[in-house]
């Protein structure tokens, strides 16, 4: 059994950040999968026994079940001695980007993707108000961004790993980033870290389902 087990599926934004970080990190890991579309998370079983937040990720390290996304990276940050912040001051601006990532960056992009891609439900008025906080989160980032090479200073952290969450999926849901060339130049950045690949060559799809 690999030291690390990631309980996680492919399509999951939050699941992925852990999973380029794992392999960023070189770390031994394998990926324990989650049916989230088709409801495992919502079992008492999953959330007695895995994760009683409901969620994916979990990652379990040493007999602990850790989870949520960025207090996952920041465990690993602090057991690997990278990706973190050099000083006191980036780590607090690490965790404000964390924040604000998993408040209203890869959250309302996740949950936008989810109702256009997966859920099919056109356009409707929570999609357009989900599209529009995107793109005013999105804006923020690529202002940000004008001034520095990551989102901390010249150096990838685990800030810019989380932020990776959505961003490499390849699923549409309609977000145009033509005009944000910065997010592009960072994005390109980001995928020449050793270890980074594309989210369904990281974590593999699960077969469809026969009905
Ligand atoms: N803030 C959490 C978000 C995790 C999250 O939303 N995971 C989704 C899958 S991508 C999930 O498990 N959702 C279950 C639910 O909302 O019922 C993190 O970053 O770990």
């Amino acid at each position: 059994m690999s030291e690390y087990q990631l309980y996680c599926f492919a399509e999951s934004g939050p699941a992925y950040k852990v999973a380029f970080m794992l392999s960023a990190c070189k770390l031994d890991w394998q990926p324990i999968a989650v049916d989230f579309l088709n409801g495992e998370t919502r079992t008492s079983e999953y959330r007695t026994q895995v994760n009683e937040m409901g969620e994916v990720p979990v990652l379990v390290h040493r007999g602990r079940k850790l989870v949520q996304s960025a207090a996952i990276l920041s465990y690993l940050a602090k057991e690997t001695g990278k990706f973190g912040g050099r000083n006191p001051q980036e780590d607090y601006d690490i965790l404000s980007w964390m924040l604000f990532d998993n408040h209203k960056f890869s959250s309302n992009l996740g949950t936008l993707r989810f109702l256009v891609v997966f859920a099919k439900t056109g356009e409707t008025p929570v999609t357009e108000f989900l599209r529009a906080r995107v793109m005013a989160a999105l804006a923020i980032v690529e202002k940000h961004l004008d001034t520095r090479k990551f989102m901390i200073g010249n150096e990838p952290t685990i800030a810019d790993i989380s932020m990776c969450g959505y961003l490499f999926h390849p699923e549409s849901c309609g977000i145009d980033f033509a005009d944000f060339h910065n997010l592009e130049r960072w994005k390109a950045d980001m995928a020449q870290i050793p270890g980074w690949k594309m989210p369904y060559d990281m974590i593999a799809r699960a077969a469809p389902k026969r009905s």
